[in-house]
């Protein structure tokens, strides 16, 4: 924890992107008469905005997501939130984050209050979520990013837990053992990418599942960026995620997003190493 950057050693409030990137923000207020259910009875199109809400995900009762505004609880880091940005950010959807410095968390209220005693939070009206990865699925579900068929949101599962066991293995190197262990983590990288090359190059979409991108991507998208940081050659020799990488940060709200000065100047980790 002592590597935090000064800079980060306040507590702010702020409202990072306002109606998201490049959003329309429509009105709240929506009936069942707005709502006309599309052919395979599986997802509904608000008339007025049309704006595709999730009707069911796996046998959860009917609901009408409204355009929401979400609030984000996490440290001055990209960390372990820059997928969930970019999801919410590419889905025009608005984002408040508390941002809490390291002096404010040792105080220990806060990390008191949290389920797990950790951070990021994210709060969707009553709904509290902890756990990064349940966020990604929640957001997923509610803005259409989770494949068409119960087969593709598992299959999607998968391909997030394996980018989930990259993530980890990265942390690990980054917080425990940076200046022994970068060589021998990037060397060993390929045999991380390989798997998503394999999969990506096979993918008439372009994506990991399905025709759409999903909440996967995303989180696959965010890690590859963080590698590209470590090691700026690292996909050299993986064709498919170069697209890969190219063409998600090309999409226009993505793209604005990483172009933003509040996000392009947090930094990736926690103790300054990239
Ligand atoms: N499984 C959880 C998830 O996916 O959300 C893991 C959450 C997690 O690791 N949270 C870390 C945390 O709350 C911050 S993210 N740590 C404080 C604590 O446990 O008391 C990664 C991170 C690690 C370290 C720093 N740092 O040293 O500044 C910053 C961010």
């Amino acid at each position: 924890m002592s590597g935090w950057p000064s800079g980060l050693r306040r507590y702010v409030q702020v409202v990072v992107s306002s109606g998201g990137v490049g959003s329309n923000p429509t009105s709240d207020k929506k009936t069942d008469l707005d709502s006309v259910p599309d052919q395979c009875n599986r997802k509904w199109q608000t008339r007025s905005s049309l704006r595709t809400v999730w009707k069911t995900q796996l046998s959860v009762p009917t609901q009408f997501y409204t355009m929401s505004s979400y609030t984000l609880t996490y440290f001055p880091v990209k960390g372990r939130c820059g997928a969930l940005k970019m999801m919410l950010a590419d889905n025009g959807q608005q984002l408040k984050e508390n941002l809490v410095s390291i002096e404010d968390w040792m105080k220990g209220d806060l990390k008191g209050s949290c389920l797990f005693g950790q951070l990021p939070k994210l709060e969707d009206g009553d709904l509290v979520l902890y756990q990064s990865n349940a966020m990604l699925r929640h957001l997923g579900r509610k803005h259409d990013a989770y494949g068409k068929t119960v087969c593709e949101a598992s299959r999607i599962d998968m391909m997030n837990d394996s980018v989930e066991d990259l993530r980890l293995k990265y942390i690990k190197m980054i917080y425990q053992e940076y200046d022994t262990g970068k060589e021998a983590y990037c060397k060993d990288l390929p045999n991380h990418l390989k798997p998503f090359e394999c999969i990506l190059s096979k993918s008439k979409s372009g994506f990991l599942v399905g025709e759409k991108i999903s909440f996967a991507d995303y989180n696959l998208f965010d890690l590859l960026l963080n590698h590209k940081t470590l090691c700026s050659t690292c996909l050299d020799a993986f064709p498919a995620l170069k697209s890969y990488v190219d063409k998600i940060a090309a999409r226009p709200k993505v793209k604005a997003l990483l172009e933003c000065e509040s996000f392009k100047k947090l930094p990736i980790n926690g103790n300054g190493k990239q």
